[in-house]
């Protein structure tokens, strides 16, 4: 597989010189400066893929180019917004960029608890808590029937979220609300094109007055919707060969009373397709479908490698009560070992990176963006090196 790092543009700490040095081929990024909405230009573009270029790198994927809330919900302006995508495709490819990520989560890219959970060895991983999780939306956003919904809640049997939230009321503290908003609407997602940017004055009406805009949307409107999407923008896909590739929901549940439509077999094999077309793929993010009890990793690998023009390797650990943590890329549910000797042997140019490192060795010094550090991806991306070295070592055939 071709080794990419996501990089976040030139005011990244992590510089592309320090990446050639570590083994890194290509590059994972976005225009992040252009406001959501707007139409991607040939200049910018070209910009950064000379940047790129000038440091001995490649340009090799688009993360992401994103699909604005109005096209998801079915707003008014949604077929000015899809033209807009469509002109942003065309110019990637005209700059030779045809590799591009996006997501249909509605409002909330991926979500977690904790951004610095403490391992027992000294380093931290990201880490989702449903009782915090549930905290935040009972108590923090005050979301109408969420009380009601967590009641109901019985995905990890025997487990009470609703008695949990009450307990940690007792201790909870305004600093640690203000922490829960911070990890869960704030710092995750402001970096990552996100709605809410960390300089927002008031995230939580903002993040609101979005959710409000769900309202009467369930699992089939909102597939409908990406149906719509796709079956506008795939057909300029094809003739300019970009290969476009939604990234699964991150956990794969639905969140604060949103649809969510990329979390199982079900839905990958739905919306493949809804559009049946080769250039309609799959970002294949092992740590978001491993974060899913009802998803076998290594069988969804085998079955979709062929529509999966992008690979994110990590992996979750589901603790019993259904809480889960980031894992070491050696370990969890996801088998990245297989998983690597599956999309080889698929397609050995095929883009991957490693995401979400720990934070370690004083990583958490260094103001890097949540699950993006430094040393703990380098150490996971030395890890996959190694793996893959040993694959092709042993089907000589595999070389790419
Ligand atoms: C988080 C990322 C996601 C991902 C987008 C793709 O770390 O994996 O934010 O980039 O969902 O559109």
């Amino acid at each position: 597989m071709e080794l990419t790092w996501r990089w976040f543009g030139k005011k990244d700490k992590i510089t592309l010189q320090m990446l050639r040095q570590i083994g890194v081929e290509g590059i994972v990024t976005a225009l992040h400066d252009v406001p959501l909405g707007e139409v991607w230009t040939r200049e910018a573009i070209r910009d950064l893929r000379e940047y790129i270029e000038s440091n001995g790198l490649r340009w090799s994927v688009v993360e992401s180019l994103p699909v604005t809330e109005t096209i998801k919900y079915g707003g008014p302006d949604r077929d000015q917004q899809i033209e807009t995508y469509k002109q942003s495709l065309r110019n990637l490819a005209a700059e030779g960029i045809y590799t591009v990520c996006y997501n249909f989560m509605p409002v909330l890219d991926w979500a977690r608890t904790d951004l610095y959970h403490p391992n027992a060895d000294g380093t931290s991983n990201l880490y989702f808590s449903y009782a915090e999780f549930a905290y935040f939306d009972i108590y923090i956003l005050k979301r109408k029937g969420a009380r009601e919904e967590w009641a109901a809640f019985h995905l990890f049997p025997g487990r009470d979220v609703l008695a949990e939230v009450e307990e940690l009321r007792r201790t909870m503290t305004p600093e640690g609300e203000h922490r829960l908003v911070d990890n869960i609407i704030v710092k995750t997602q402001g970096f990552v094109s996100g709605n809410i940017r960390e300089d927002d004055e008031h995230p939580l009406e903002i993040f609101r007055s979005l959710l409000a805009r769900y309202e009467g949307i369930g699992r089939d409107e909102l597939r409908e919707n990406m149906r719509y999407f796709l079956s506008a923008v795939i057909p300029v896909c094809d003739e300019c060969g970009v290969n476009l590739c939604v990234h699964p929901d991150d956990p794969p549940i639905p969140v604060l009373g949103l649809p969510r439509i990329v979390r199982t077999d079900e839905d990958i094999d739905w919306f493949l397709h809804a559009v049946d077309n080769p250039h309609n793929g799959l970002t294949f993010c092992a740590g978001s479908l491993s974060a899913g009890l009802q998803n076998d990793v290594t069988a969804l690998a085998r079955k979709y490698a062929s529509r999966t023009h992008f690979v994110h390797l990590r992996s979750c650990h589901i603790f019993p009560n259904g809480d889960f943590t980031e894992a070491s890329h050696l370990g969890g549910r996801a088998d990245l070992v297989e998983l690597c000797r599956i999309f080889e042997s698929t397609n050995p140019r095929l883009p991957m990176r490693v995401d979400h490192g720990k934070t370690m060795l004083g990583d958490e010094a260094r103001g890097y963006n949540a699950g993006y550090s430094f040393l703990g991806r380098m150490f996971a991306l030395a890890q996959m090196q190694g793996v893959l070295a040993a694959i092709k070592k042993t089907h000589p055939q595999m070389k790419s």
